[in-house]
């Protein structure tokens, strides 16, 4: 019998609505949902409202276990280590990484915390379950439970960039976050540049470990894999979405209100990674120069709401929506639409396809990203539509490991490259934009998220 799974993350899979609690949408409990139905599952999270939170769900075949904590430990572990220390650090210091011992102990306690409930779950499962820990939260806890339970199977994925070793050597607790990812038996990154950082920083970091290939073999006989294992997503789910009748209706909308203007996209959290605020830059050097194109396109940005207790995000915003007033300023005619429509909030599944069905050309223009989803649902929407938009693709995502030269490339610190890039996308021929949306979201559809699942829980298994 397949050995049950036991997921942690920093938060359950859940919402909470007038209705009740049901489960969160997304990629990961989506893929999930078959495999825990399978061998049965249970998922370890925090959740603000811990003594609130049902054993289960309707509709998310796992046991829930809530890890409780207070609001001091939420902000030295939260807004402050993970938010403020790590996701800086990790995405090459696009923003400066703040260095705090008290964030850092309220890092470990939260870790301990986790590692009790984890425990506790596993002492309660019949059959070992395999531990699958998610992301820069929890890197200490392969450690943790390492020391209680010396045989459990135990994966740690990372759903961010991993530094090069001179940026991850700047922490003052390298040494602990990396010997607490060694203790799992494999530790998966989205592309092989991340993974090789990570083996270079493991050599750096403690030199009696020998790196063989993929793998570290500790000075104790514990040998940990290394793997690549690019997320996705659910490539028929969002093929079936693109072609609903709901998403005609929405696209039909949108199209009577644009008219014949061509639509530049971008959807993202509003966070400094996403490179929102060099994108408005290049859309208004795209209308300062070509005085041609204004009326003749619109850059619609959905930005959903990150991280508002965290000080950088808060500046974010006011720097994005000042340049956002700005542009709209500077290029609206009296009487007619503005360039720019800026979305600060979450839209529900089907705008956001209908979205995608409309983008002439949609902007994935982070500084940095571990992979990014939305380019991937782009091109599976615009496939299953016999669309030809183009997808201008940061070459420094994840993303574009994978789809090569059929996305247009671009580097998104260079906002006049940028603008020229917006203004190439534009001109592509139809045939080759096509051409190139069928083999990237034929590359999608190849590597789905179940695919990636699979391949995670054979790493840590140990079978592949
Ligand atoms: C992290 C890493 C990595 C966005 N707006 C709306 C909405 N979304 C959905 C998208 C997509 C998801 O959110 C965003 O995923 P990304 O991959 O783009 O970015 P992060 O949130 O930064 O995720 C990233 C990912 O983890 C997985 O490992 O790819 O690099 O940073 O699915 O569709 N969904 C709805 N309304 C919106 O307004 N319903």
């Amino acid at each position: 019998m397949d050995a049950p799974l036991l997921i942690v993350a920093n938060r359950l899979p859940l919402v909470r609505d007038a209705a009740g609690w049901r489960p969160a949408s997304g990629g990961l409990v989506t893929a999930l949902t078959p495999v825990v139905a399978r061998v049965g599952g249970t998922w370890v999270g925090w959740d603000e409202d811990a003594a609130g939170v049902p054993d289960r769900v309707e509709g998310l075949d796992c046991d829930l276990r809530a890890v409780a904590l207070e609001p001091g430990l939420v902000d030295g572990f939260y807004h402050g280590f993970t938010n403020r220390t790590l996701w800086p650090l990790f995405h090459d210091l696009v923003v400066q990484p703040v260095i705090d011992r008290a964030w850092w102990r309220s890092y470990e306690t939260v870790t301990r915390r986790f590692a009790d409930a984890v425990a506790a779950a596993v002492e309660a499962s019949p059959v070992p379950p395999t531990v699958w820990i998610q992301d820069y939260h929890l890197l200490l806890l392969p450690r943790l439970l390492r020391e209680r339970f010396p045989n459990l199977r135990i994966g740690v994925f990372l759903h961010t960039p991993f530094p090069a070793p001179e940026l991850f050597a700047r922490l003052p607790w390298r040494d602990a976050l990396l010997g607490g990812m060694l203790a799992a038996d494999a530790v998966g990154f989205h592309t092989a540049p991340y993974r090789d950082n990570f083996l270079r920083t493991v050599n750096r970091v403690f030199p009696d470990a020998t790196v063989m290939a993929d793998e570290v073999h500790a000075p104790d006989g514990h040998r940990t894999r290394a793997t690549v294992h690019p997320i996705s997503i659910d490539t028929a789910a969002f093929a079936a979405l693109a072609t609903e009748p709901a998403t005609d209706a929405a696209v039909a909308e949108l199209r009577a209100h644009f008219g014949d203007r061509r639509v530049l996209l971008g959807v993202d959290r509003l966070d400094y990674t996403k490179g929102i605020r060099h994108r408005l830059q290049a859309i208004e050097l795209l209308l300062e120069r070509r005085p041609d194109l204004r009326g003749r396109f619109v850059f619609v940005q959905v930005a959903v709401p990150s991280r508002d207790d965290v000080e950088e995000y808060r500046r974010l915003r006011t720097q994005v929506e000042t340049e956002v007033g700005r542009i709209n300023g500077r290029f609206t005619e009296p009487g007619r639409d503005v360039p720019v429509h800026y979305l600060h909030r979450n839209v529900d599944r089907t705008t956001l396809a209908a979205h995608y069905r409309l983008a002439d050309v949609m902007c994935v223009t982070p500084l940095k990203d571990g992979m990014n989803l939305v380019a991937k649902e782009f091109v599976t929407v615009q496939d299953a539509t016999d669309g030809d938009g183009v997808l201008l693709l940061s070459e420094f995502c994840g993303t574009a490991q994978e789809f090569g030269h059929d996305a247009v490339r671009c580097n998104p610190f260079d906002v006049e490259g940028l603008a020229a890039r917006m203004e190439g996308a534009l001109e592509l021929a139809p045939e080759d934009r096509r051409g190139r949306i069928a083999r990237m979201a034929a590359t999608v559809r190849d590597h789905d998220v179940f695919r990636w699942v699979d391949e995670e829980l054979a790493a840590i298994g140990g079978d592949a």
